[in-house]
């Protein structure tokens, strides 16, 4: 509690002057409720005695309370007062699974689904379904929209005392979507009704933006009117996502938003433990972990005790890391909420009047892309944290590509670079030549919010949140792509294969001037550093004469020798462990490749220079 007034202390002294009404009166109500709920948790041995307390509670403040109520609420409260005997009732899911669900039905559990023995058309519809949506449709109609989960959380997590019900902030849950899937979309809102507690759940807002696909107009309103709880709204034009959520968030009446993707499911305590802490510190931002749904069958993959957390590299791109050591340090227990220098977007919960209070969204940004990083990097540098909680579950269905591009997506991350990153938005040019000549719009307004509040610049953001990121040097004339003189349409490349991207083959491909596959820095240190995915170093492979790509050594340490290479006047590329060059040369079926030879600089296929 004293951190939520330190909270609501600051937030109030910076430019909240206007709702301080409401704080007031949201504070004398949490302390109302607490009573309350002491009254609830002692009931069942003493229901006469607290009957009394409560009345007299009621006679000591109550004149104060109504004043301030909102007769809506009030009426609200006695509705509560009257039906609710325990915290149990409270923690009542807002809607329970149908009497008729079964328990062992298929991908039950979170169970994987394959559909053997397809007739002809049957394999025809599920193939139609994947090219349409990129996700299974066909196996996910055969799947119950109330399906339940298995709950592998840490015991933790299912084993601590019960939450604090009656004083935790209530939420609404914002879903935009764009022609999603049926069973995807309604499964979504059940999961959130069936693992949602019934006393935290204000509302499910869903936000239409612009869909055109049939099943998401009449048919979509018309299931809706038997489901409570769920509201709908639609954009008028298509607006990307980050204006469907602002628009859902202002038809939004909890005190908490939870933003959650429109195919999604939620695991069991999904919910508490995200409110819980921004109950302690109003200016965290809580982010759930994010399970992997398969496209294909539906299989639910746990994501482990330890998640991992948001971070980007240099061409701005969201990359997921490993807990750093400082912050496993910090923390004394695994479900304590990880430090996370970003967030992946999709998922999280903020209070209503903090995020406000930090300038929302962007509106100016458009489709998706790039919003998770500003949202990030604004919110670190303007007061406030984000976290992922570990006891909170949500599985989200990766799709198999994504089924609709996102224009929008550079023109959204130089917005964030350009009002967030001083001159580190520098690297960022460097690796995305493209980004020079995209025109950004009009970003005045978010400059003057980061100069309102007082935000930190970002070199505070990287010392701060993000020290475990190398920072590129970027001296001038030792970065870009490396061009071979003797094949001069091929340029060095290293494609990072899927699974794990260190480990891979470095080799040639066509020059294409856009950066990305195609960077590398040299640095003082003679490493030859690549950072697209994660920051990986250049490395000599002795046994077969080829190049690879390994971690870097840590900034504090020499680089092994395998990663030192001399770039000297004359155009080579000289392993200091190997003691060869790098030489571009025609395999036997004419594909061009690169291998580590006997150093020789007159040769042109040895010969490398910077473009
Ligand atoms: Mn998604």
């Amino acid at each position: 509690m004293p951190k939520t007034i330190a909270a609501l202390l600051r937030i109030r002294s910076s430019c909240f002057y206007e709702v301080k009404i409401v704080e007031v009166s949201s504070y004398m109500m949490r302390i109302y409720r607490r009573f309350r709920l002491t009254r609830i948790a002692v009931s069942a041995s003493s229901a006469f005695i607290i009957t009394i307390l409560f009345i007299n509670i009621r006679k000591k403040s109550g004149d104060k309370l109504i004043a301030v109520k909102e007769k809506a609420e009030l009426a609200q409260d006695e509705q509560e007062q009257k039906t609710d005997t325990s915290y149990l009732k409270l923690a009542m899911p807002a809607l329970p699974r149908p009497e008729d669900h079964d328990p062992n039905g298929l991908g039950e559990n979170g169970a994987s689904v394959r559909l053997l023995h397809l007739s002809p058309q049957e394999k025809q519809e599920q193939e139609d379904s994947i090219k349409t949506y990129a996700v299974n449709q066909f196996v996910s109609e055969k799947i119950s929209l109330h399906r339940k989960l298995r709950d592998p959380r840490h015991e933790l997590c299912r084993q601590r005392a019960p939450f604090d019900y009656g004083n935790l902030p209530t939420t609404s849950v914002v879903i935009a979507f764009y022609n999603e899937g049926w069973t995807t979309l309604i499964r979504t809102i059940f999961s959130v009704l069936h693992n949602s507690p019934n006393a935290l759940l204000k509302e499910i807002v869903l936000v239409d933006d612009f869909s055109d696909r049939p099943h998401l107009k009449e048919p979509l309103e018309d299931y809706l009117k038997d489901v409570e709880r769920v509201r709908l709204v639609r954009t008028t034009k298509r607006e990307g996502l980050v204006r469907a959520r602002l628009l859902g968030a202002s038809h939004a009446k909890g005190d908490v938003l939870t933003f959650l993707d429109c195919h999604c499911e939620c695991m069991q305590g999904w919910l508490e433990p995200l409110l819980e802490r921004i109950m302690e510190d109003e200016s965290v931002i809580t982010v759930p972990v994010i399970d992997t749904i398969d496209w294909d069958t539906f299989e639910y993959y746990y994501g482990g005790h330890e998640p991992q957390i948001g971070g980007f590299d240099w061409r701005l791109t969201f990359q997921w890391h490993t807990i750093p050591d400082h912050e496993r340090k910090r923390r004394t227990s695994p479900v304590d909420p990880i430090r996370s220098p970003t967030m992946a977007g999709g998922l999280f919960a903020v209070s209503k009047r903090f995020f406000a209070h930090i300038g929302t969204y962007d509106a100016g940004m458009e489709i998706w892309g790039g919003e998770n990083l500003e949202l990030s990097f604004r919110t670190w540098m303007c007061g406030g944290k984000l976290e992922t909680i570990p006891c909170s579950h949500v599985g989200h269905v990766f799709p198999k590509q994504s089924p609709y591009p996102r224009p929008k997506f550079l023109t959204n991350t130089l917005r964030a670079a350009e009002v967030w990153m001083d001159d580190y938005k520098q690297h960022f040019y460097i690796r995305n030549p493209p980004a020079l000549k995209e025109n950004y719009g009009d970003i005045n307004s978010r400059k003057q919010l980061r100069q309102r509040l007082e935000c930190h610049d970002f070199k505070w953001y990287l010392d701060n949140v993000y020290p475990d990121l190398h920072v590129p040097e970027d001296k001038p004339g030792s970065y870009g792509a490396l061009r071979n003189n003797g094949m001069s349409a091929y340029c060095l490349d290293y494609a990072p294969p899927q699974q794990d991207p260190t480990g891979g083959k470095v080799s040639v491909f066509g020059c294409h001037g856009q950066g990305g596959n195609q960077f590398f820095e040299y640095t003082s240190r003679r490493e030859v550093r690549f950072n697209s995915e994660k920051e990986m170093c250049m490395t000599a492979v002795l046994a077969d004469d080829t190049i690879t790509m390994r971690d870097c050594a840590q900034d504090s340490r020499q680089p092994q020798r395998s990663q030192q290479w001399i770039l000297a006047e004359d155009g080579t590329i000289k392993s200091v462990l190997a003691n060869k060059c790098i030489k571009a040369r025609y395999s036997g079926d004419g594909k061009p490749q690169l291998s580590l030879a006997t150093c020789d600089s007159s040769s042109n296929y040895q010969n490398w220079y910077w473009t």
